[in-house]
């Protein structure tokens, strides 16, 4: 979602800021604005409603030249997007501050202020926090005790940055519930919701933990201060997948790019994982031996694309490691009541970590732990350091490197191969043949993943017969039928078609009704034991005139016809087929939305790393 991006250096700050939020711009947001304390020690500030050119614009006729500086792109959730409502806000003419995330108890607190004698001049709850700290900034003088006086006083979730033109070296920094992590320069220290912004100016990172303030200041350099109030050490990371990754390279979009980057991506996934025959469980960290000896049953939350990755692992856990298995969207479980069987692990998947509904619902099952039947917390996540890996018991990093795309390819299988990781770990009988065959098809993937990307030219021809249309429907049985969810969502979120996905079997109980010339039908149909019954569903499609898109197994003896195009994709395991065939219908979404000419890499309405609940 919206980034944050501040800097307090020995130059010119400006430049590192608009390149900061351009590297951001990836998050999704609808205005951007940033605020520098020039040499007179004067507040300066621009903002703009749109993209981040259009604020780049405006500093072209009005620069903002100082060495200290903070900047924002804004995704709205209280008030429209509008330059008067975009970030920096400020207080008092003196104090400026970016914010991401929400301040649920901002009415009252609005109300207080205004009895004050303050006026607002945006609809947002950010401002409220300006005004507050701005207040107890008059009492105590230290900028960061006003910042920890206030957060006393805030319920919700933020990120944020602070400066003041009083305490004119000084940056502030809070987080709880939203990113933020410290770029650690020489002679210069940084902020920003993400490392991606940073990386032009430093390859070092102290990624920072729920609930710690930050203070970066000239002549004490970086302090952290706990939750708890106490002074904290944070590491610093190296950021290892350098510069690259923010870069489309080659390609014409950073989707294109992230489909591209699959085989490579689930080759690392795998890397150091796999012993000769079988999985190494040491890979999911300390103690995970131990506890999955005891697994009983497992439950899966997620969102998203993530959640169809647990919804594939549902029939891997239960048929390769005869474990009950339930999945669940995190919105919806952390509001239920929950009944939790003894010995059940709790299994979450996000590629930030910092997704707030399944943050959510691991506190709430953490919160539980007692007296339910789970036995511990794993994460499967992509970006290190993030809250879910740190409060989790147990965690498997999948190797994706940053992914730019809001609508996300390389963290979802990556996440599917981390998923079958933990099937095989999870079975009782170790080290057997089905293992090893496994093992051996998983060191395969990234060439059979190669063969798959080859289909990019047929598809990109197939991808016209969908850019006209206003409606599709999804066909896939088993494992293939979360493939076929994910291929409605991808074609959803970029191309802006109405799709659906339906099991196979389901389509004679109600959506049948839907088919005829108008509605495009595409089946993934692998060389399974459901194949046969996917066939007589198809015949069903095509007797109601429907059209039909099958993609399908090179052994699977299918036809092309009126109104039956088939497109043969490489042989793999069965169990490795869900992989397999996320790959073309990734590619047949992105070739329509760029024959439709939507924003793919930024799609309306969406943001990446939700970090709202
Ligand atoms: N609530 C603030 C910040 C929005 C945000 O964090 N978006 O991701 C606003 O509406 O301005």
């Amino acid at each position: 979602m919206c980034g944050i991006v501040a800097a307090l250096a020995a130059r010119n700050v400006q430049g590192i800021l608009l390149e900061g939020l351009k590297r951001l711009e990836y998050r999704g947001y609808d205005s951007a604005g940033m605020a520098v304390l020039n040499e007179a020690g004067a507040l300066t500030r621009q903002r703009a409603k749109g993209k981040v050119a259009a604020l780049e614009e405006k500093l072209v006729h009005g620069a903002l030249t100082g060495r200290i500086g903070i900047a924002h792109t804004r995704w709205a959730t209280h008030g429209k997007p509008s330059e008067v409502n975009a970030h920096p806000h400020l207080a008092r003419e003196r104090l400026a501050i970016v914010h991401n995330g929400i301040i649920e108890n901002f009415e009252p607190l609005k109300r207080e202020l205004e009895g004050d004698g303050v006026v607002f001049e945006s609809e947002t709850d950010t401002e409220v926090v300006a005004h507050l700290i701005a207040r107890a900034f008059v009492e105590t003088d230290d900028l960061l005790a006003a910042v920890q006086t206030t957060l006393d006083r805030i319920d919700g979730a933020y990120a944020l940055a602070v400066m003041h033109a009083d305490a004119p070296r000084e940056i502030v920094g809070a987080r709880k519930g939203s990113p933020l992590v410290v770029g650690v320069g020489i002679d210069e220290n940084f902020l920003a919701s993400d490392a991606l912004a940073l990386l032009q100016v430093t390859d070092r990172f102290i990624y920072l933990q729920e609930g710690d303030v930050v203070r970066l200041s000239d002549n004490r350099g970086i302090e952290i201060v706990a939750a708890d109030g106490s002074p904290a050490e944070r590491p610093v990371h190296a950021f290892e997948h350098g510069d690259s990754a923010a870069s489309r390279g080659e390609y014409r979009h950073f989707m294109l790019k992230e489909i591209h980057e699959q085989p490579a991506v689930i080759a690392a996934t795998l890397e150091g994982r796999l012993s000769g025959s079988h999985v190494l469980e040491s890979s999911f960290g300390v103690g995970a031996r131990g506890l999955f000896e005891r697994v009983a049953q497992v439950h899966i939350v997620a969102c998203g694309t993530s959640y169809h990755a647990g919804m594939v692992a549902r029939y891997w856990l239960e048929k390769l490691a005869g474990l009950p298995t339930t999945v669940e969207v995190a919105s919806e479980y952390r509001y239920r009541e929950v009944v939790v069987p003894a010995d059940t692990l709790f299994v979450t998947l996000s590629q930030s970590g910092e997704t707030a509904d399944t943050l959510a619902a691991l506190r709430y099952a953490k919160s539980r732990a007692k007296t339910s039947g789970y036995l511990g917390a794993l994460a499967i996540c992509n970006v290190p350091g993030s809250s879910l890996t740190r409060e989790s018991d147990l965690a498997l990093m999948t190797q994706a490197g940053p992914e730019i795309g809001v609508a996300s390819t390389k963290a979802f299988t990556t996440q599917l191969v981390a998923l079958m990781l933990l099937t095989l770990s999870l079975r009782k009988s170790r080290g057997d043949e089905r293992e090893t065959t496994l093992v051996q098809a998983l060191r395969g993937l990234p060439t059979v993943l190669d063969s798959a990307l080859a289909m990019d030219g047929p598809i990109a021809e197939l991808s016209e017969a969908f850019a006209e249309k206003h409606h599709a429907l999804f066909l896939g049985r088993g494992t293939q039928f979360p493939i076929a969810l994910e291929g409605a969502l991808k074609l959803k979120e970029i191309s802006y078609i109405h799709a659906e996905a339906y099991p196979a079997g389901e389509l004679k109980h109600g959506p049948l009704a839907l088919v005829d010339a108008d509605m495009p039908v595409v089946a993934v149909a692998p060389n399974d034991e459901l194949l046969e019954k996917l066939k007589s569903n198809l015949q069903e499609v095509r007797a109601r005139g429907g059209e039909l898109f099958v993609f399908a197994d090179e052994g699977v003896a299918l036809t092309a016809a009126d109104n039956l195009r088939v497109l043969h994709v490489p042989a793999v395991d069965e169990f490795l087929a869900p992989i397999v065939y996320t790959i073309p219908l990734q590619l047949l979404s992105y070739h329509v939305a760029v024959l439709k000419g939507t924003d793919v890499d930024q799609p309306r309405n969406l943001a990446k790393s939700v970090t709202v609940e």
